[in-house]
């Protein structure tokens, strides 16, 4: 492995619309995570843990917001030679449109990667949750002397729906791929033989396993270059299943928490889960920290509140409340007498001065985060929302749609979209 060169490529996402309104205003990448994190924060980690430094983040919808956090986080020493370089789909002379999916996201930015001497091409969503070391799939990758591995998950046959999956030799080459197979028949075609399951060491015999693809690929570098010399758009749809037969494809099992958070609810369970006793993705794990933007925000305040199972981001003030089973993001603000269950509440990205707040109450415009007396269960909060007092939200017994002062309910979550204001005495 030494002497293979790799670059990351991390795909920063078509146009978010099962994340919407969280992308509203935000490309899927820089959605916010956990409090304090967004969710590029997760597979750029993942790269500088696994002693990949040189990053290549391929975007192209509202990036502003993901260009200004990577620029304020990721500042590498000028000696390692590390980089998180972003790639905005960009005209030129072959081509004036967007990027019409991942493979061909890739193929427009060859030419940029050539620059940097590499062998293997890492190629990674910007979009999932999952601590892995990258060492492991590119040492198996130059063991099996593949052309193409595919990282895969052991996934229980009742949740493989939207997943790529393959069937696979007993020395883990790729025999089949099929993209989001719908037909039960085939989907059974494709669970894992006895022989490959006693390889897996944390899936249990029960149900019936199918292996599905991450959408993580390592691809050597003449590889991918020949991969997509053509119009193919997807990796999933068109070039994996291109190459099957003609290349070595190999998978890499992978057994630990991954989450593919593409939707709302995705999203909202995956915060949720940070909140329980021992969430299955550890963030509090020295030896692989996930890296984000330091706020230099000061320690948060709790007064007189009674708190179970929450994450509360920095800079925040929670006065006299009950919260339970939820994340609050930094620069969370909530007023005396509030009940929160099941919230995800992003925070804010600045405080109000004393000014801004006199005249803001002048004009009956709520102050930043919650007012007194607030009842929100089910619920994601985006960024800098004013919500007034004695304001009641819950999708319960609701269906999805939007709701008035832009409130929507997706998924069954209820969400405040970014910089909502929602009057007081507001019920829903
Ligand atoms: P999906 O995630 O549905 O399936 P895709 O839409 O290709 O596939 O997205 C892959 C990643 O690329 C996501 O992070 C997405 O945001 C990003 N992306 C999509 N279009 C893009 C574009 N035009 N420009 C930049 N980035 C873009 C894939 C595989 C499946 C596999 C799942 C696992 O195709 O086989 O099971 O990932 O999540
Ligand atoms: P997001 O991606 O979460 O929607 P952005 O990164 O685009 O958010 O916005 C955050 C940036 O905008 C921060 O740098 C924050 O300081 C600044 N910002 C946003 N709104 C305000 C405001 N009303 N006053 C001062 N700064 C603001």
């Amino acid at each position: 492995m030494a002497t293979q060169k790799v670059i990351s490529v991390i795909m920063g996402g078509g146009r978010g619309t099962r994340l919407y309104p969280l992308t509203m205003e935000r490309c899927k990448p820089a959605v916010p995570l956990a409090g304090k994190y967004r969710l590029v924060d997760i597979p750029i980690s993942n790269c500088l843990n696994s002693g990949f430094n040189r990053i290549f983040l391929l975007t192209q919808f509202h990036t502003a917001s993901l260009h200004r956090h990577i620029q304020n986080t990721y500042r590498f020493d000028p000696f390692g030679g590390g980089f998180v370089d972003l790639l905005s789909a960009e005209q030129t002379e072959k081509c004036a449109d967007w990027y019409q999916g991942t493979a061909d996201a890739v193929r427009r930015n060859l030419q940029h990667f050539r620059n940097f001497p590499h062998d293997l091409v890492l190629i990674l969503s910007g979009d999932q949750l999952y601590r892995m070391d990258f060492r492991k799939i590119i040492n198996q990758h130059i063991e099996t002397n593949a052309d193409v591995t595919i990282a895969a998950i052991p996934c229980p046959v009742s949740k493989v729906e939207g997943l790529g999956l393959m069937r696979v030799e007993d020395d883990l080459s790729i025999a089949e791929f099929v993209e989001k197979p719908k037909d039960p028949a085939v989907i059974n075609k494709f669970t894992i033989s006895d022989a490959v399951h006693d390889k897996l060491q944390q899936t249990s015999k029960g149900e019936k396993h199918c292996l599905a693809s991450m959408g993580i690929y390592v691809f050597n570098r003449a590889v991918i270059a020949e991969a997509l010399n053509n119009t193919m758009t997807d990796f999933g749809k068109e070039v994996i299943p291109s190459l099957l037969g003609r290349r070595r494809l190999y998978s890499h099992i992978f057994e630990g928490y991954w989450e593919d958070i593409g939707t709302v609810k995705a999203f909202f369970d995956a915060n949720l889960a940070l909140a329980q006793p021992l969430p299955p993705f550890n963030f509090f794990d020295e030896q692989s920290p996930i890296y984000t933007h330091e706020n230099y925000l000061p320690a948060s305040k709790i007064n007189k509140c009674d708190v179970d199972y929450t994450v509360v981001g920095d800079g925040s003030i929670v006065e006299d409340s009950f919260i339970k089973h939820s994340v609050l993001g930094i620069r969370s603000f909530i007023r005396k007498g509030c009940r929160l269950e099941d919230v995800v509440m992003m925070g804010a990205d600045y405080y109000e001065t004393p000014e801004q707040s006199a005249m803001n109450a002048r004009q009956g415009i709520p102050l930043l985060g919650l007012g007194h007396g607030c009842d929100i269960r089910g619920s994601i909060i985006d960024k800098n929302a004013r919500i007034g007092d004695n304001v009641k939200l819950s999708p319960a017994d609701k269906s999805d749609g939007t709701y008035a002062h832009g409130i929507m309910i997706r998924d069954g979550v209820l969400i405040v979209p970014k910089s909502c204001v929602v009057p007081s005495n507001t019920v829903l």
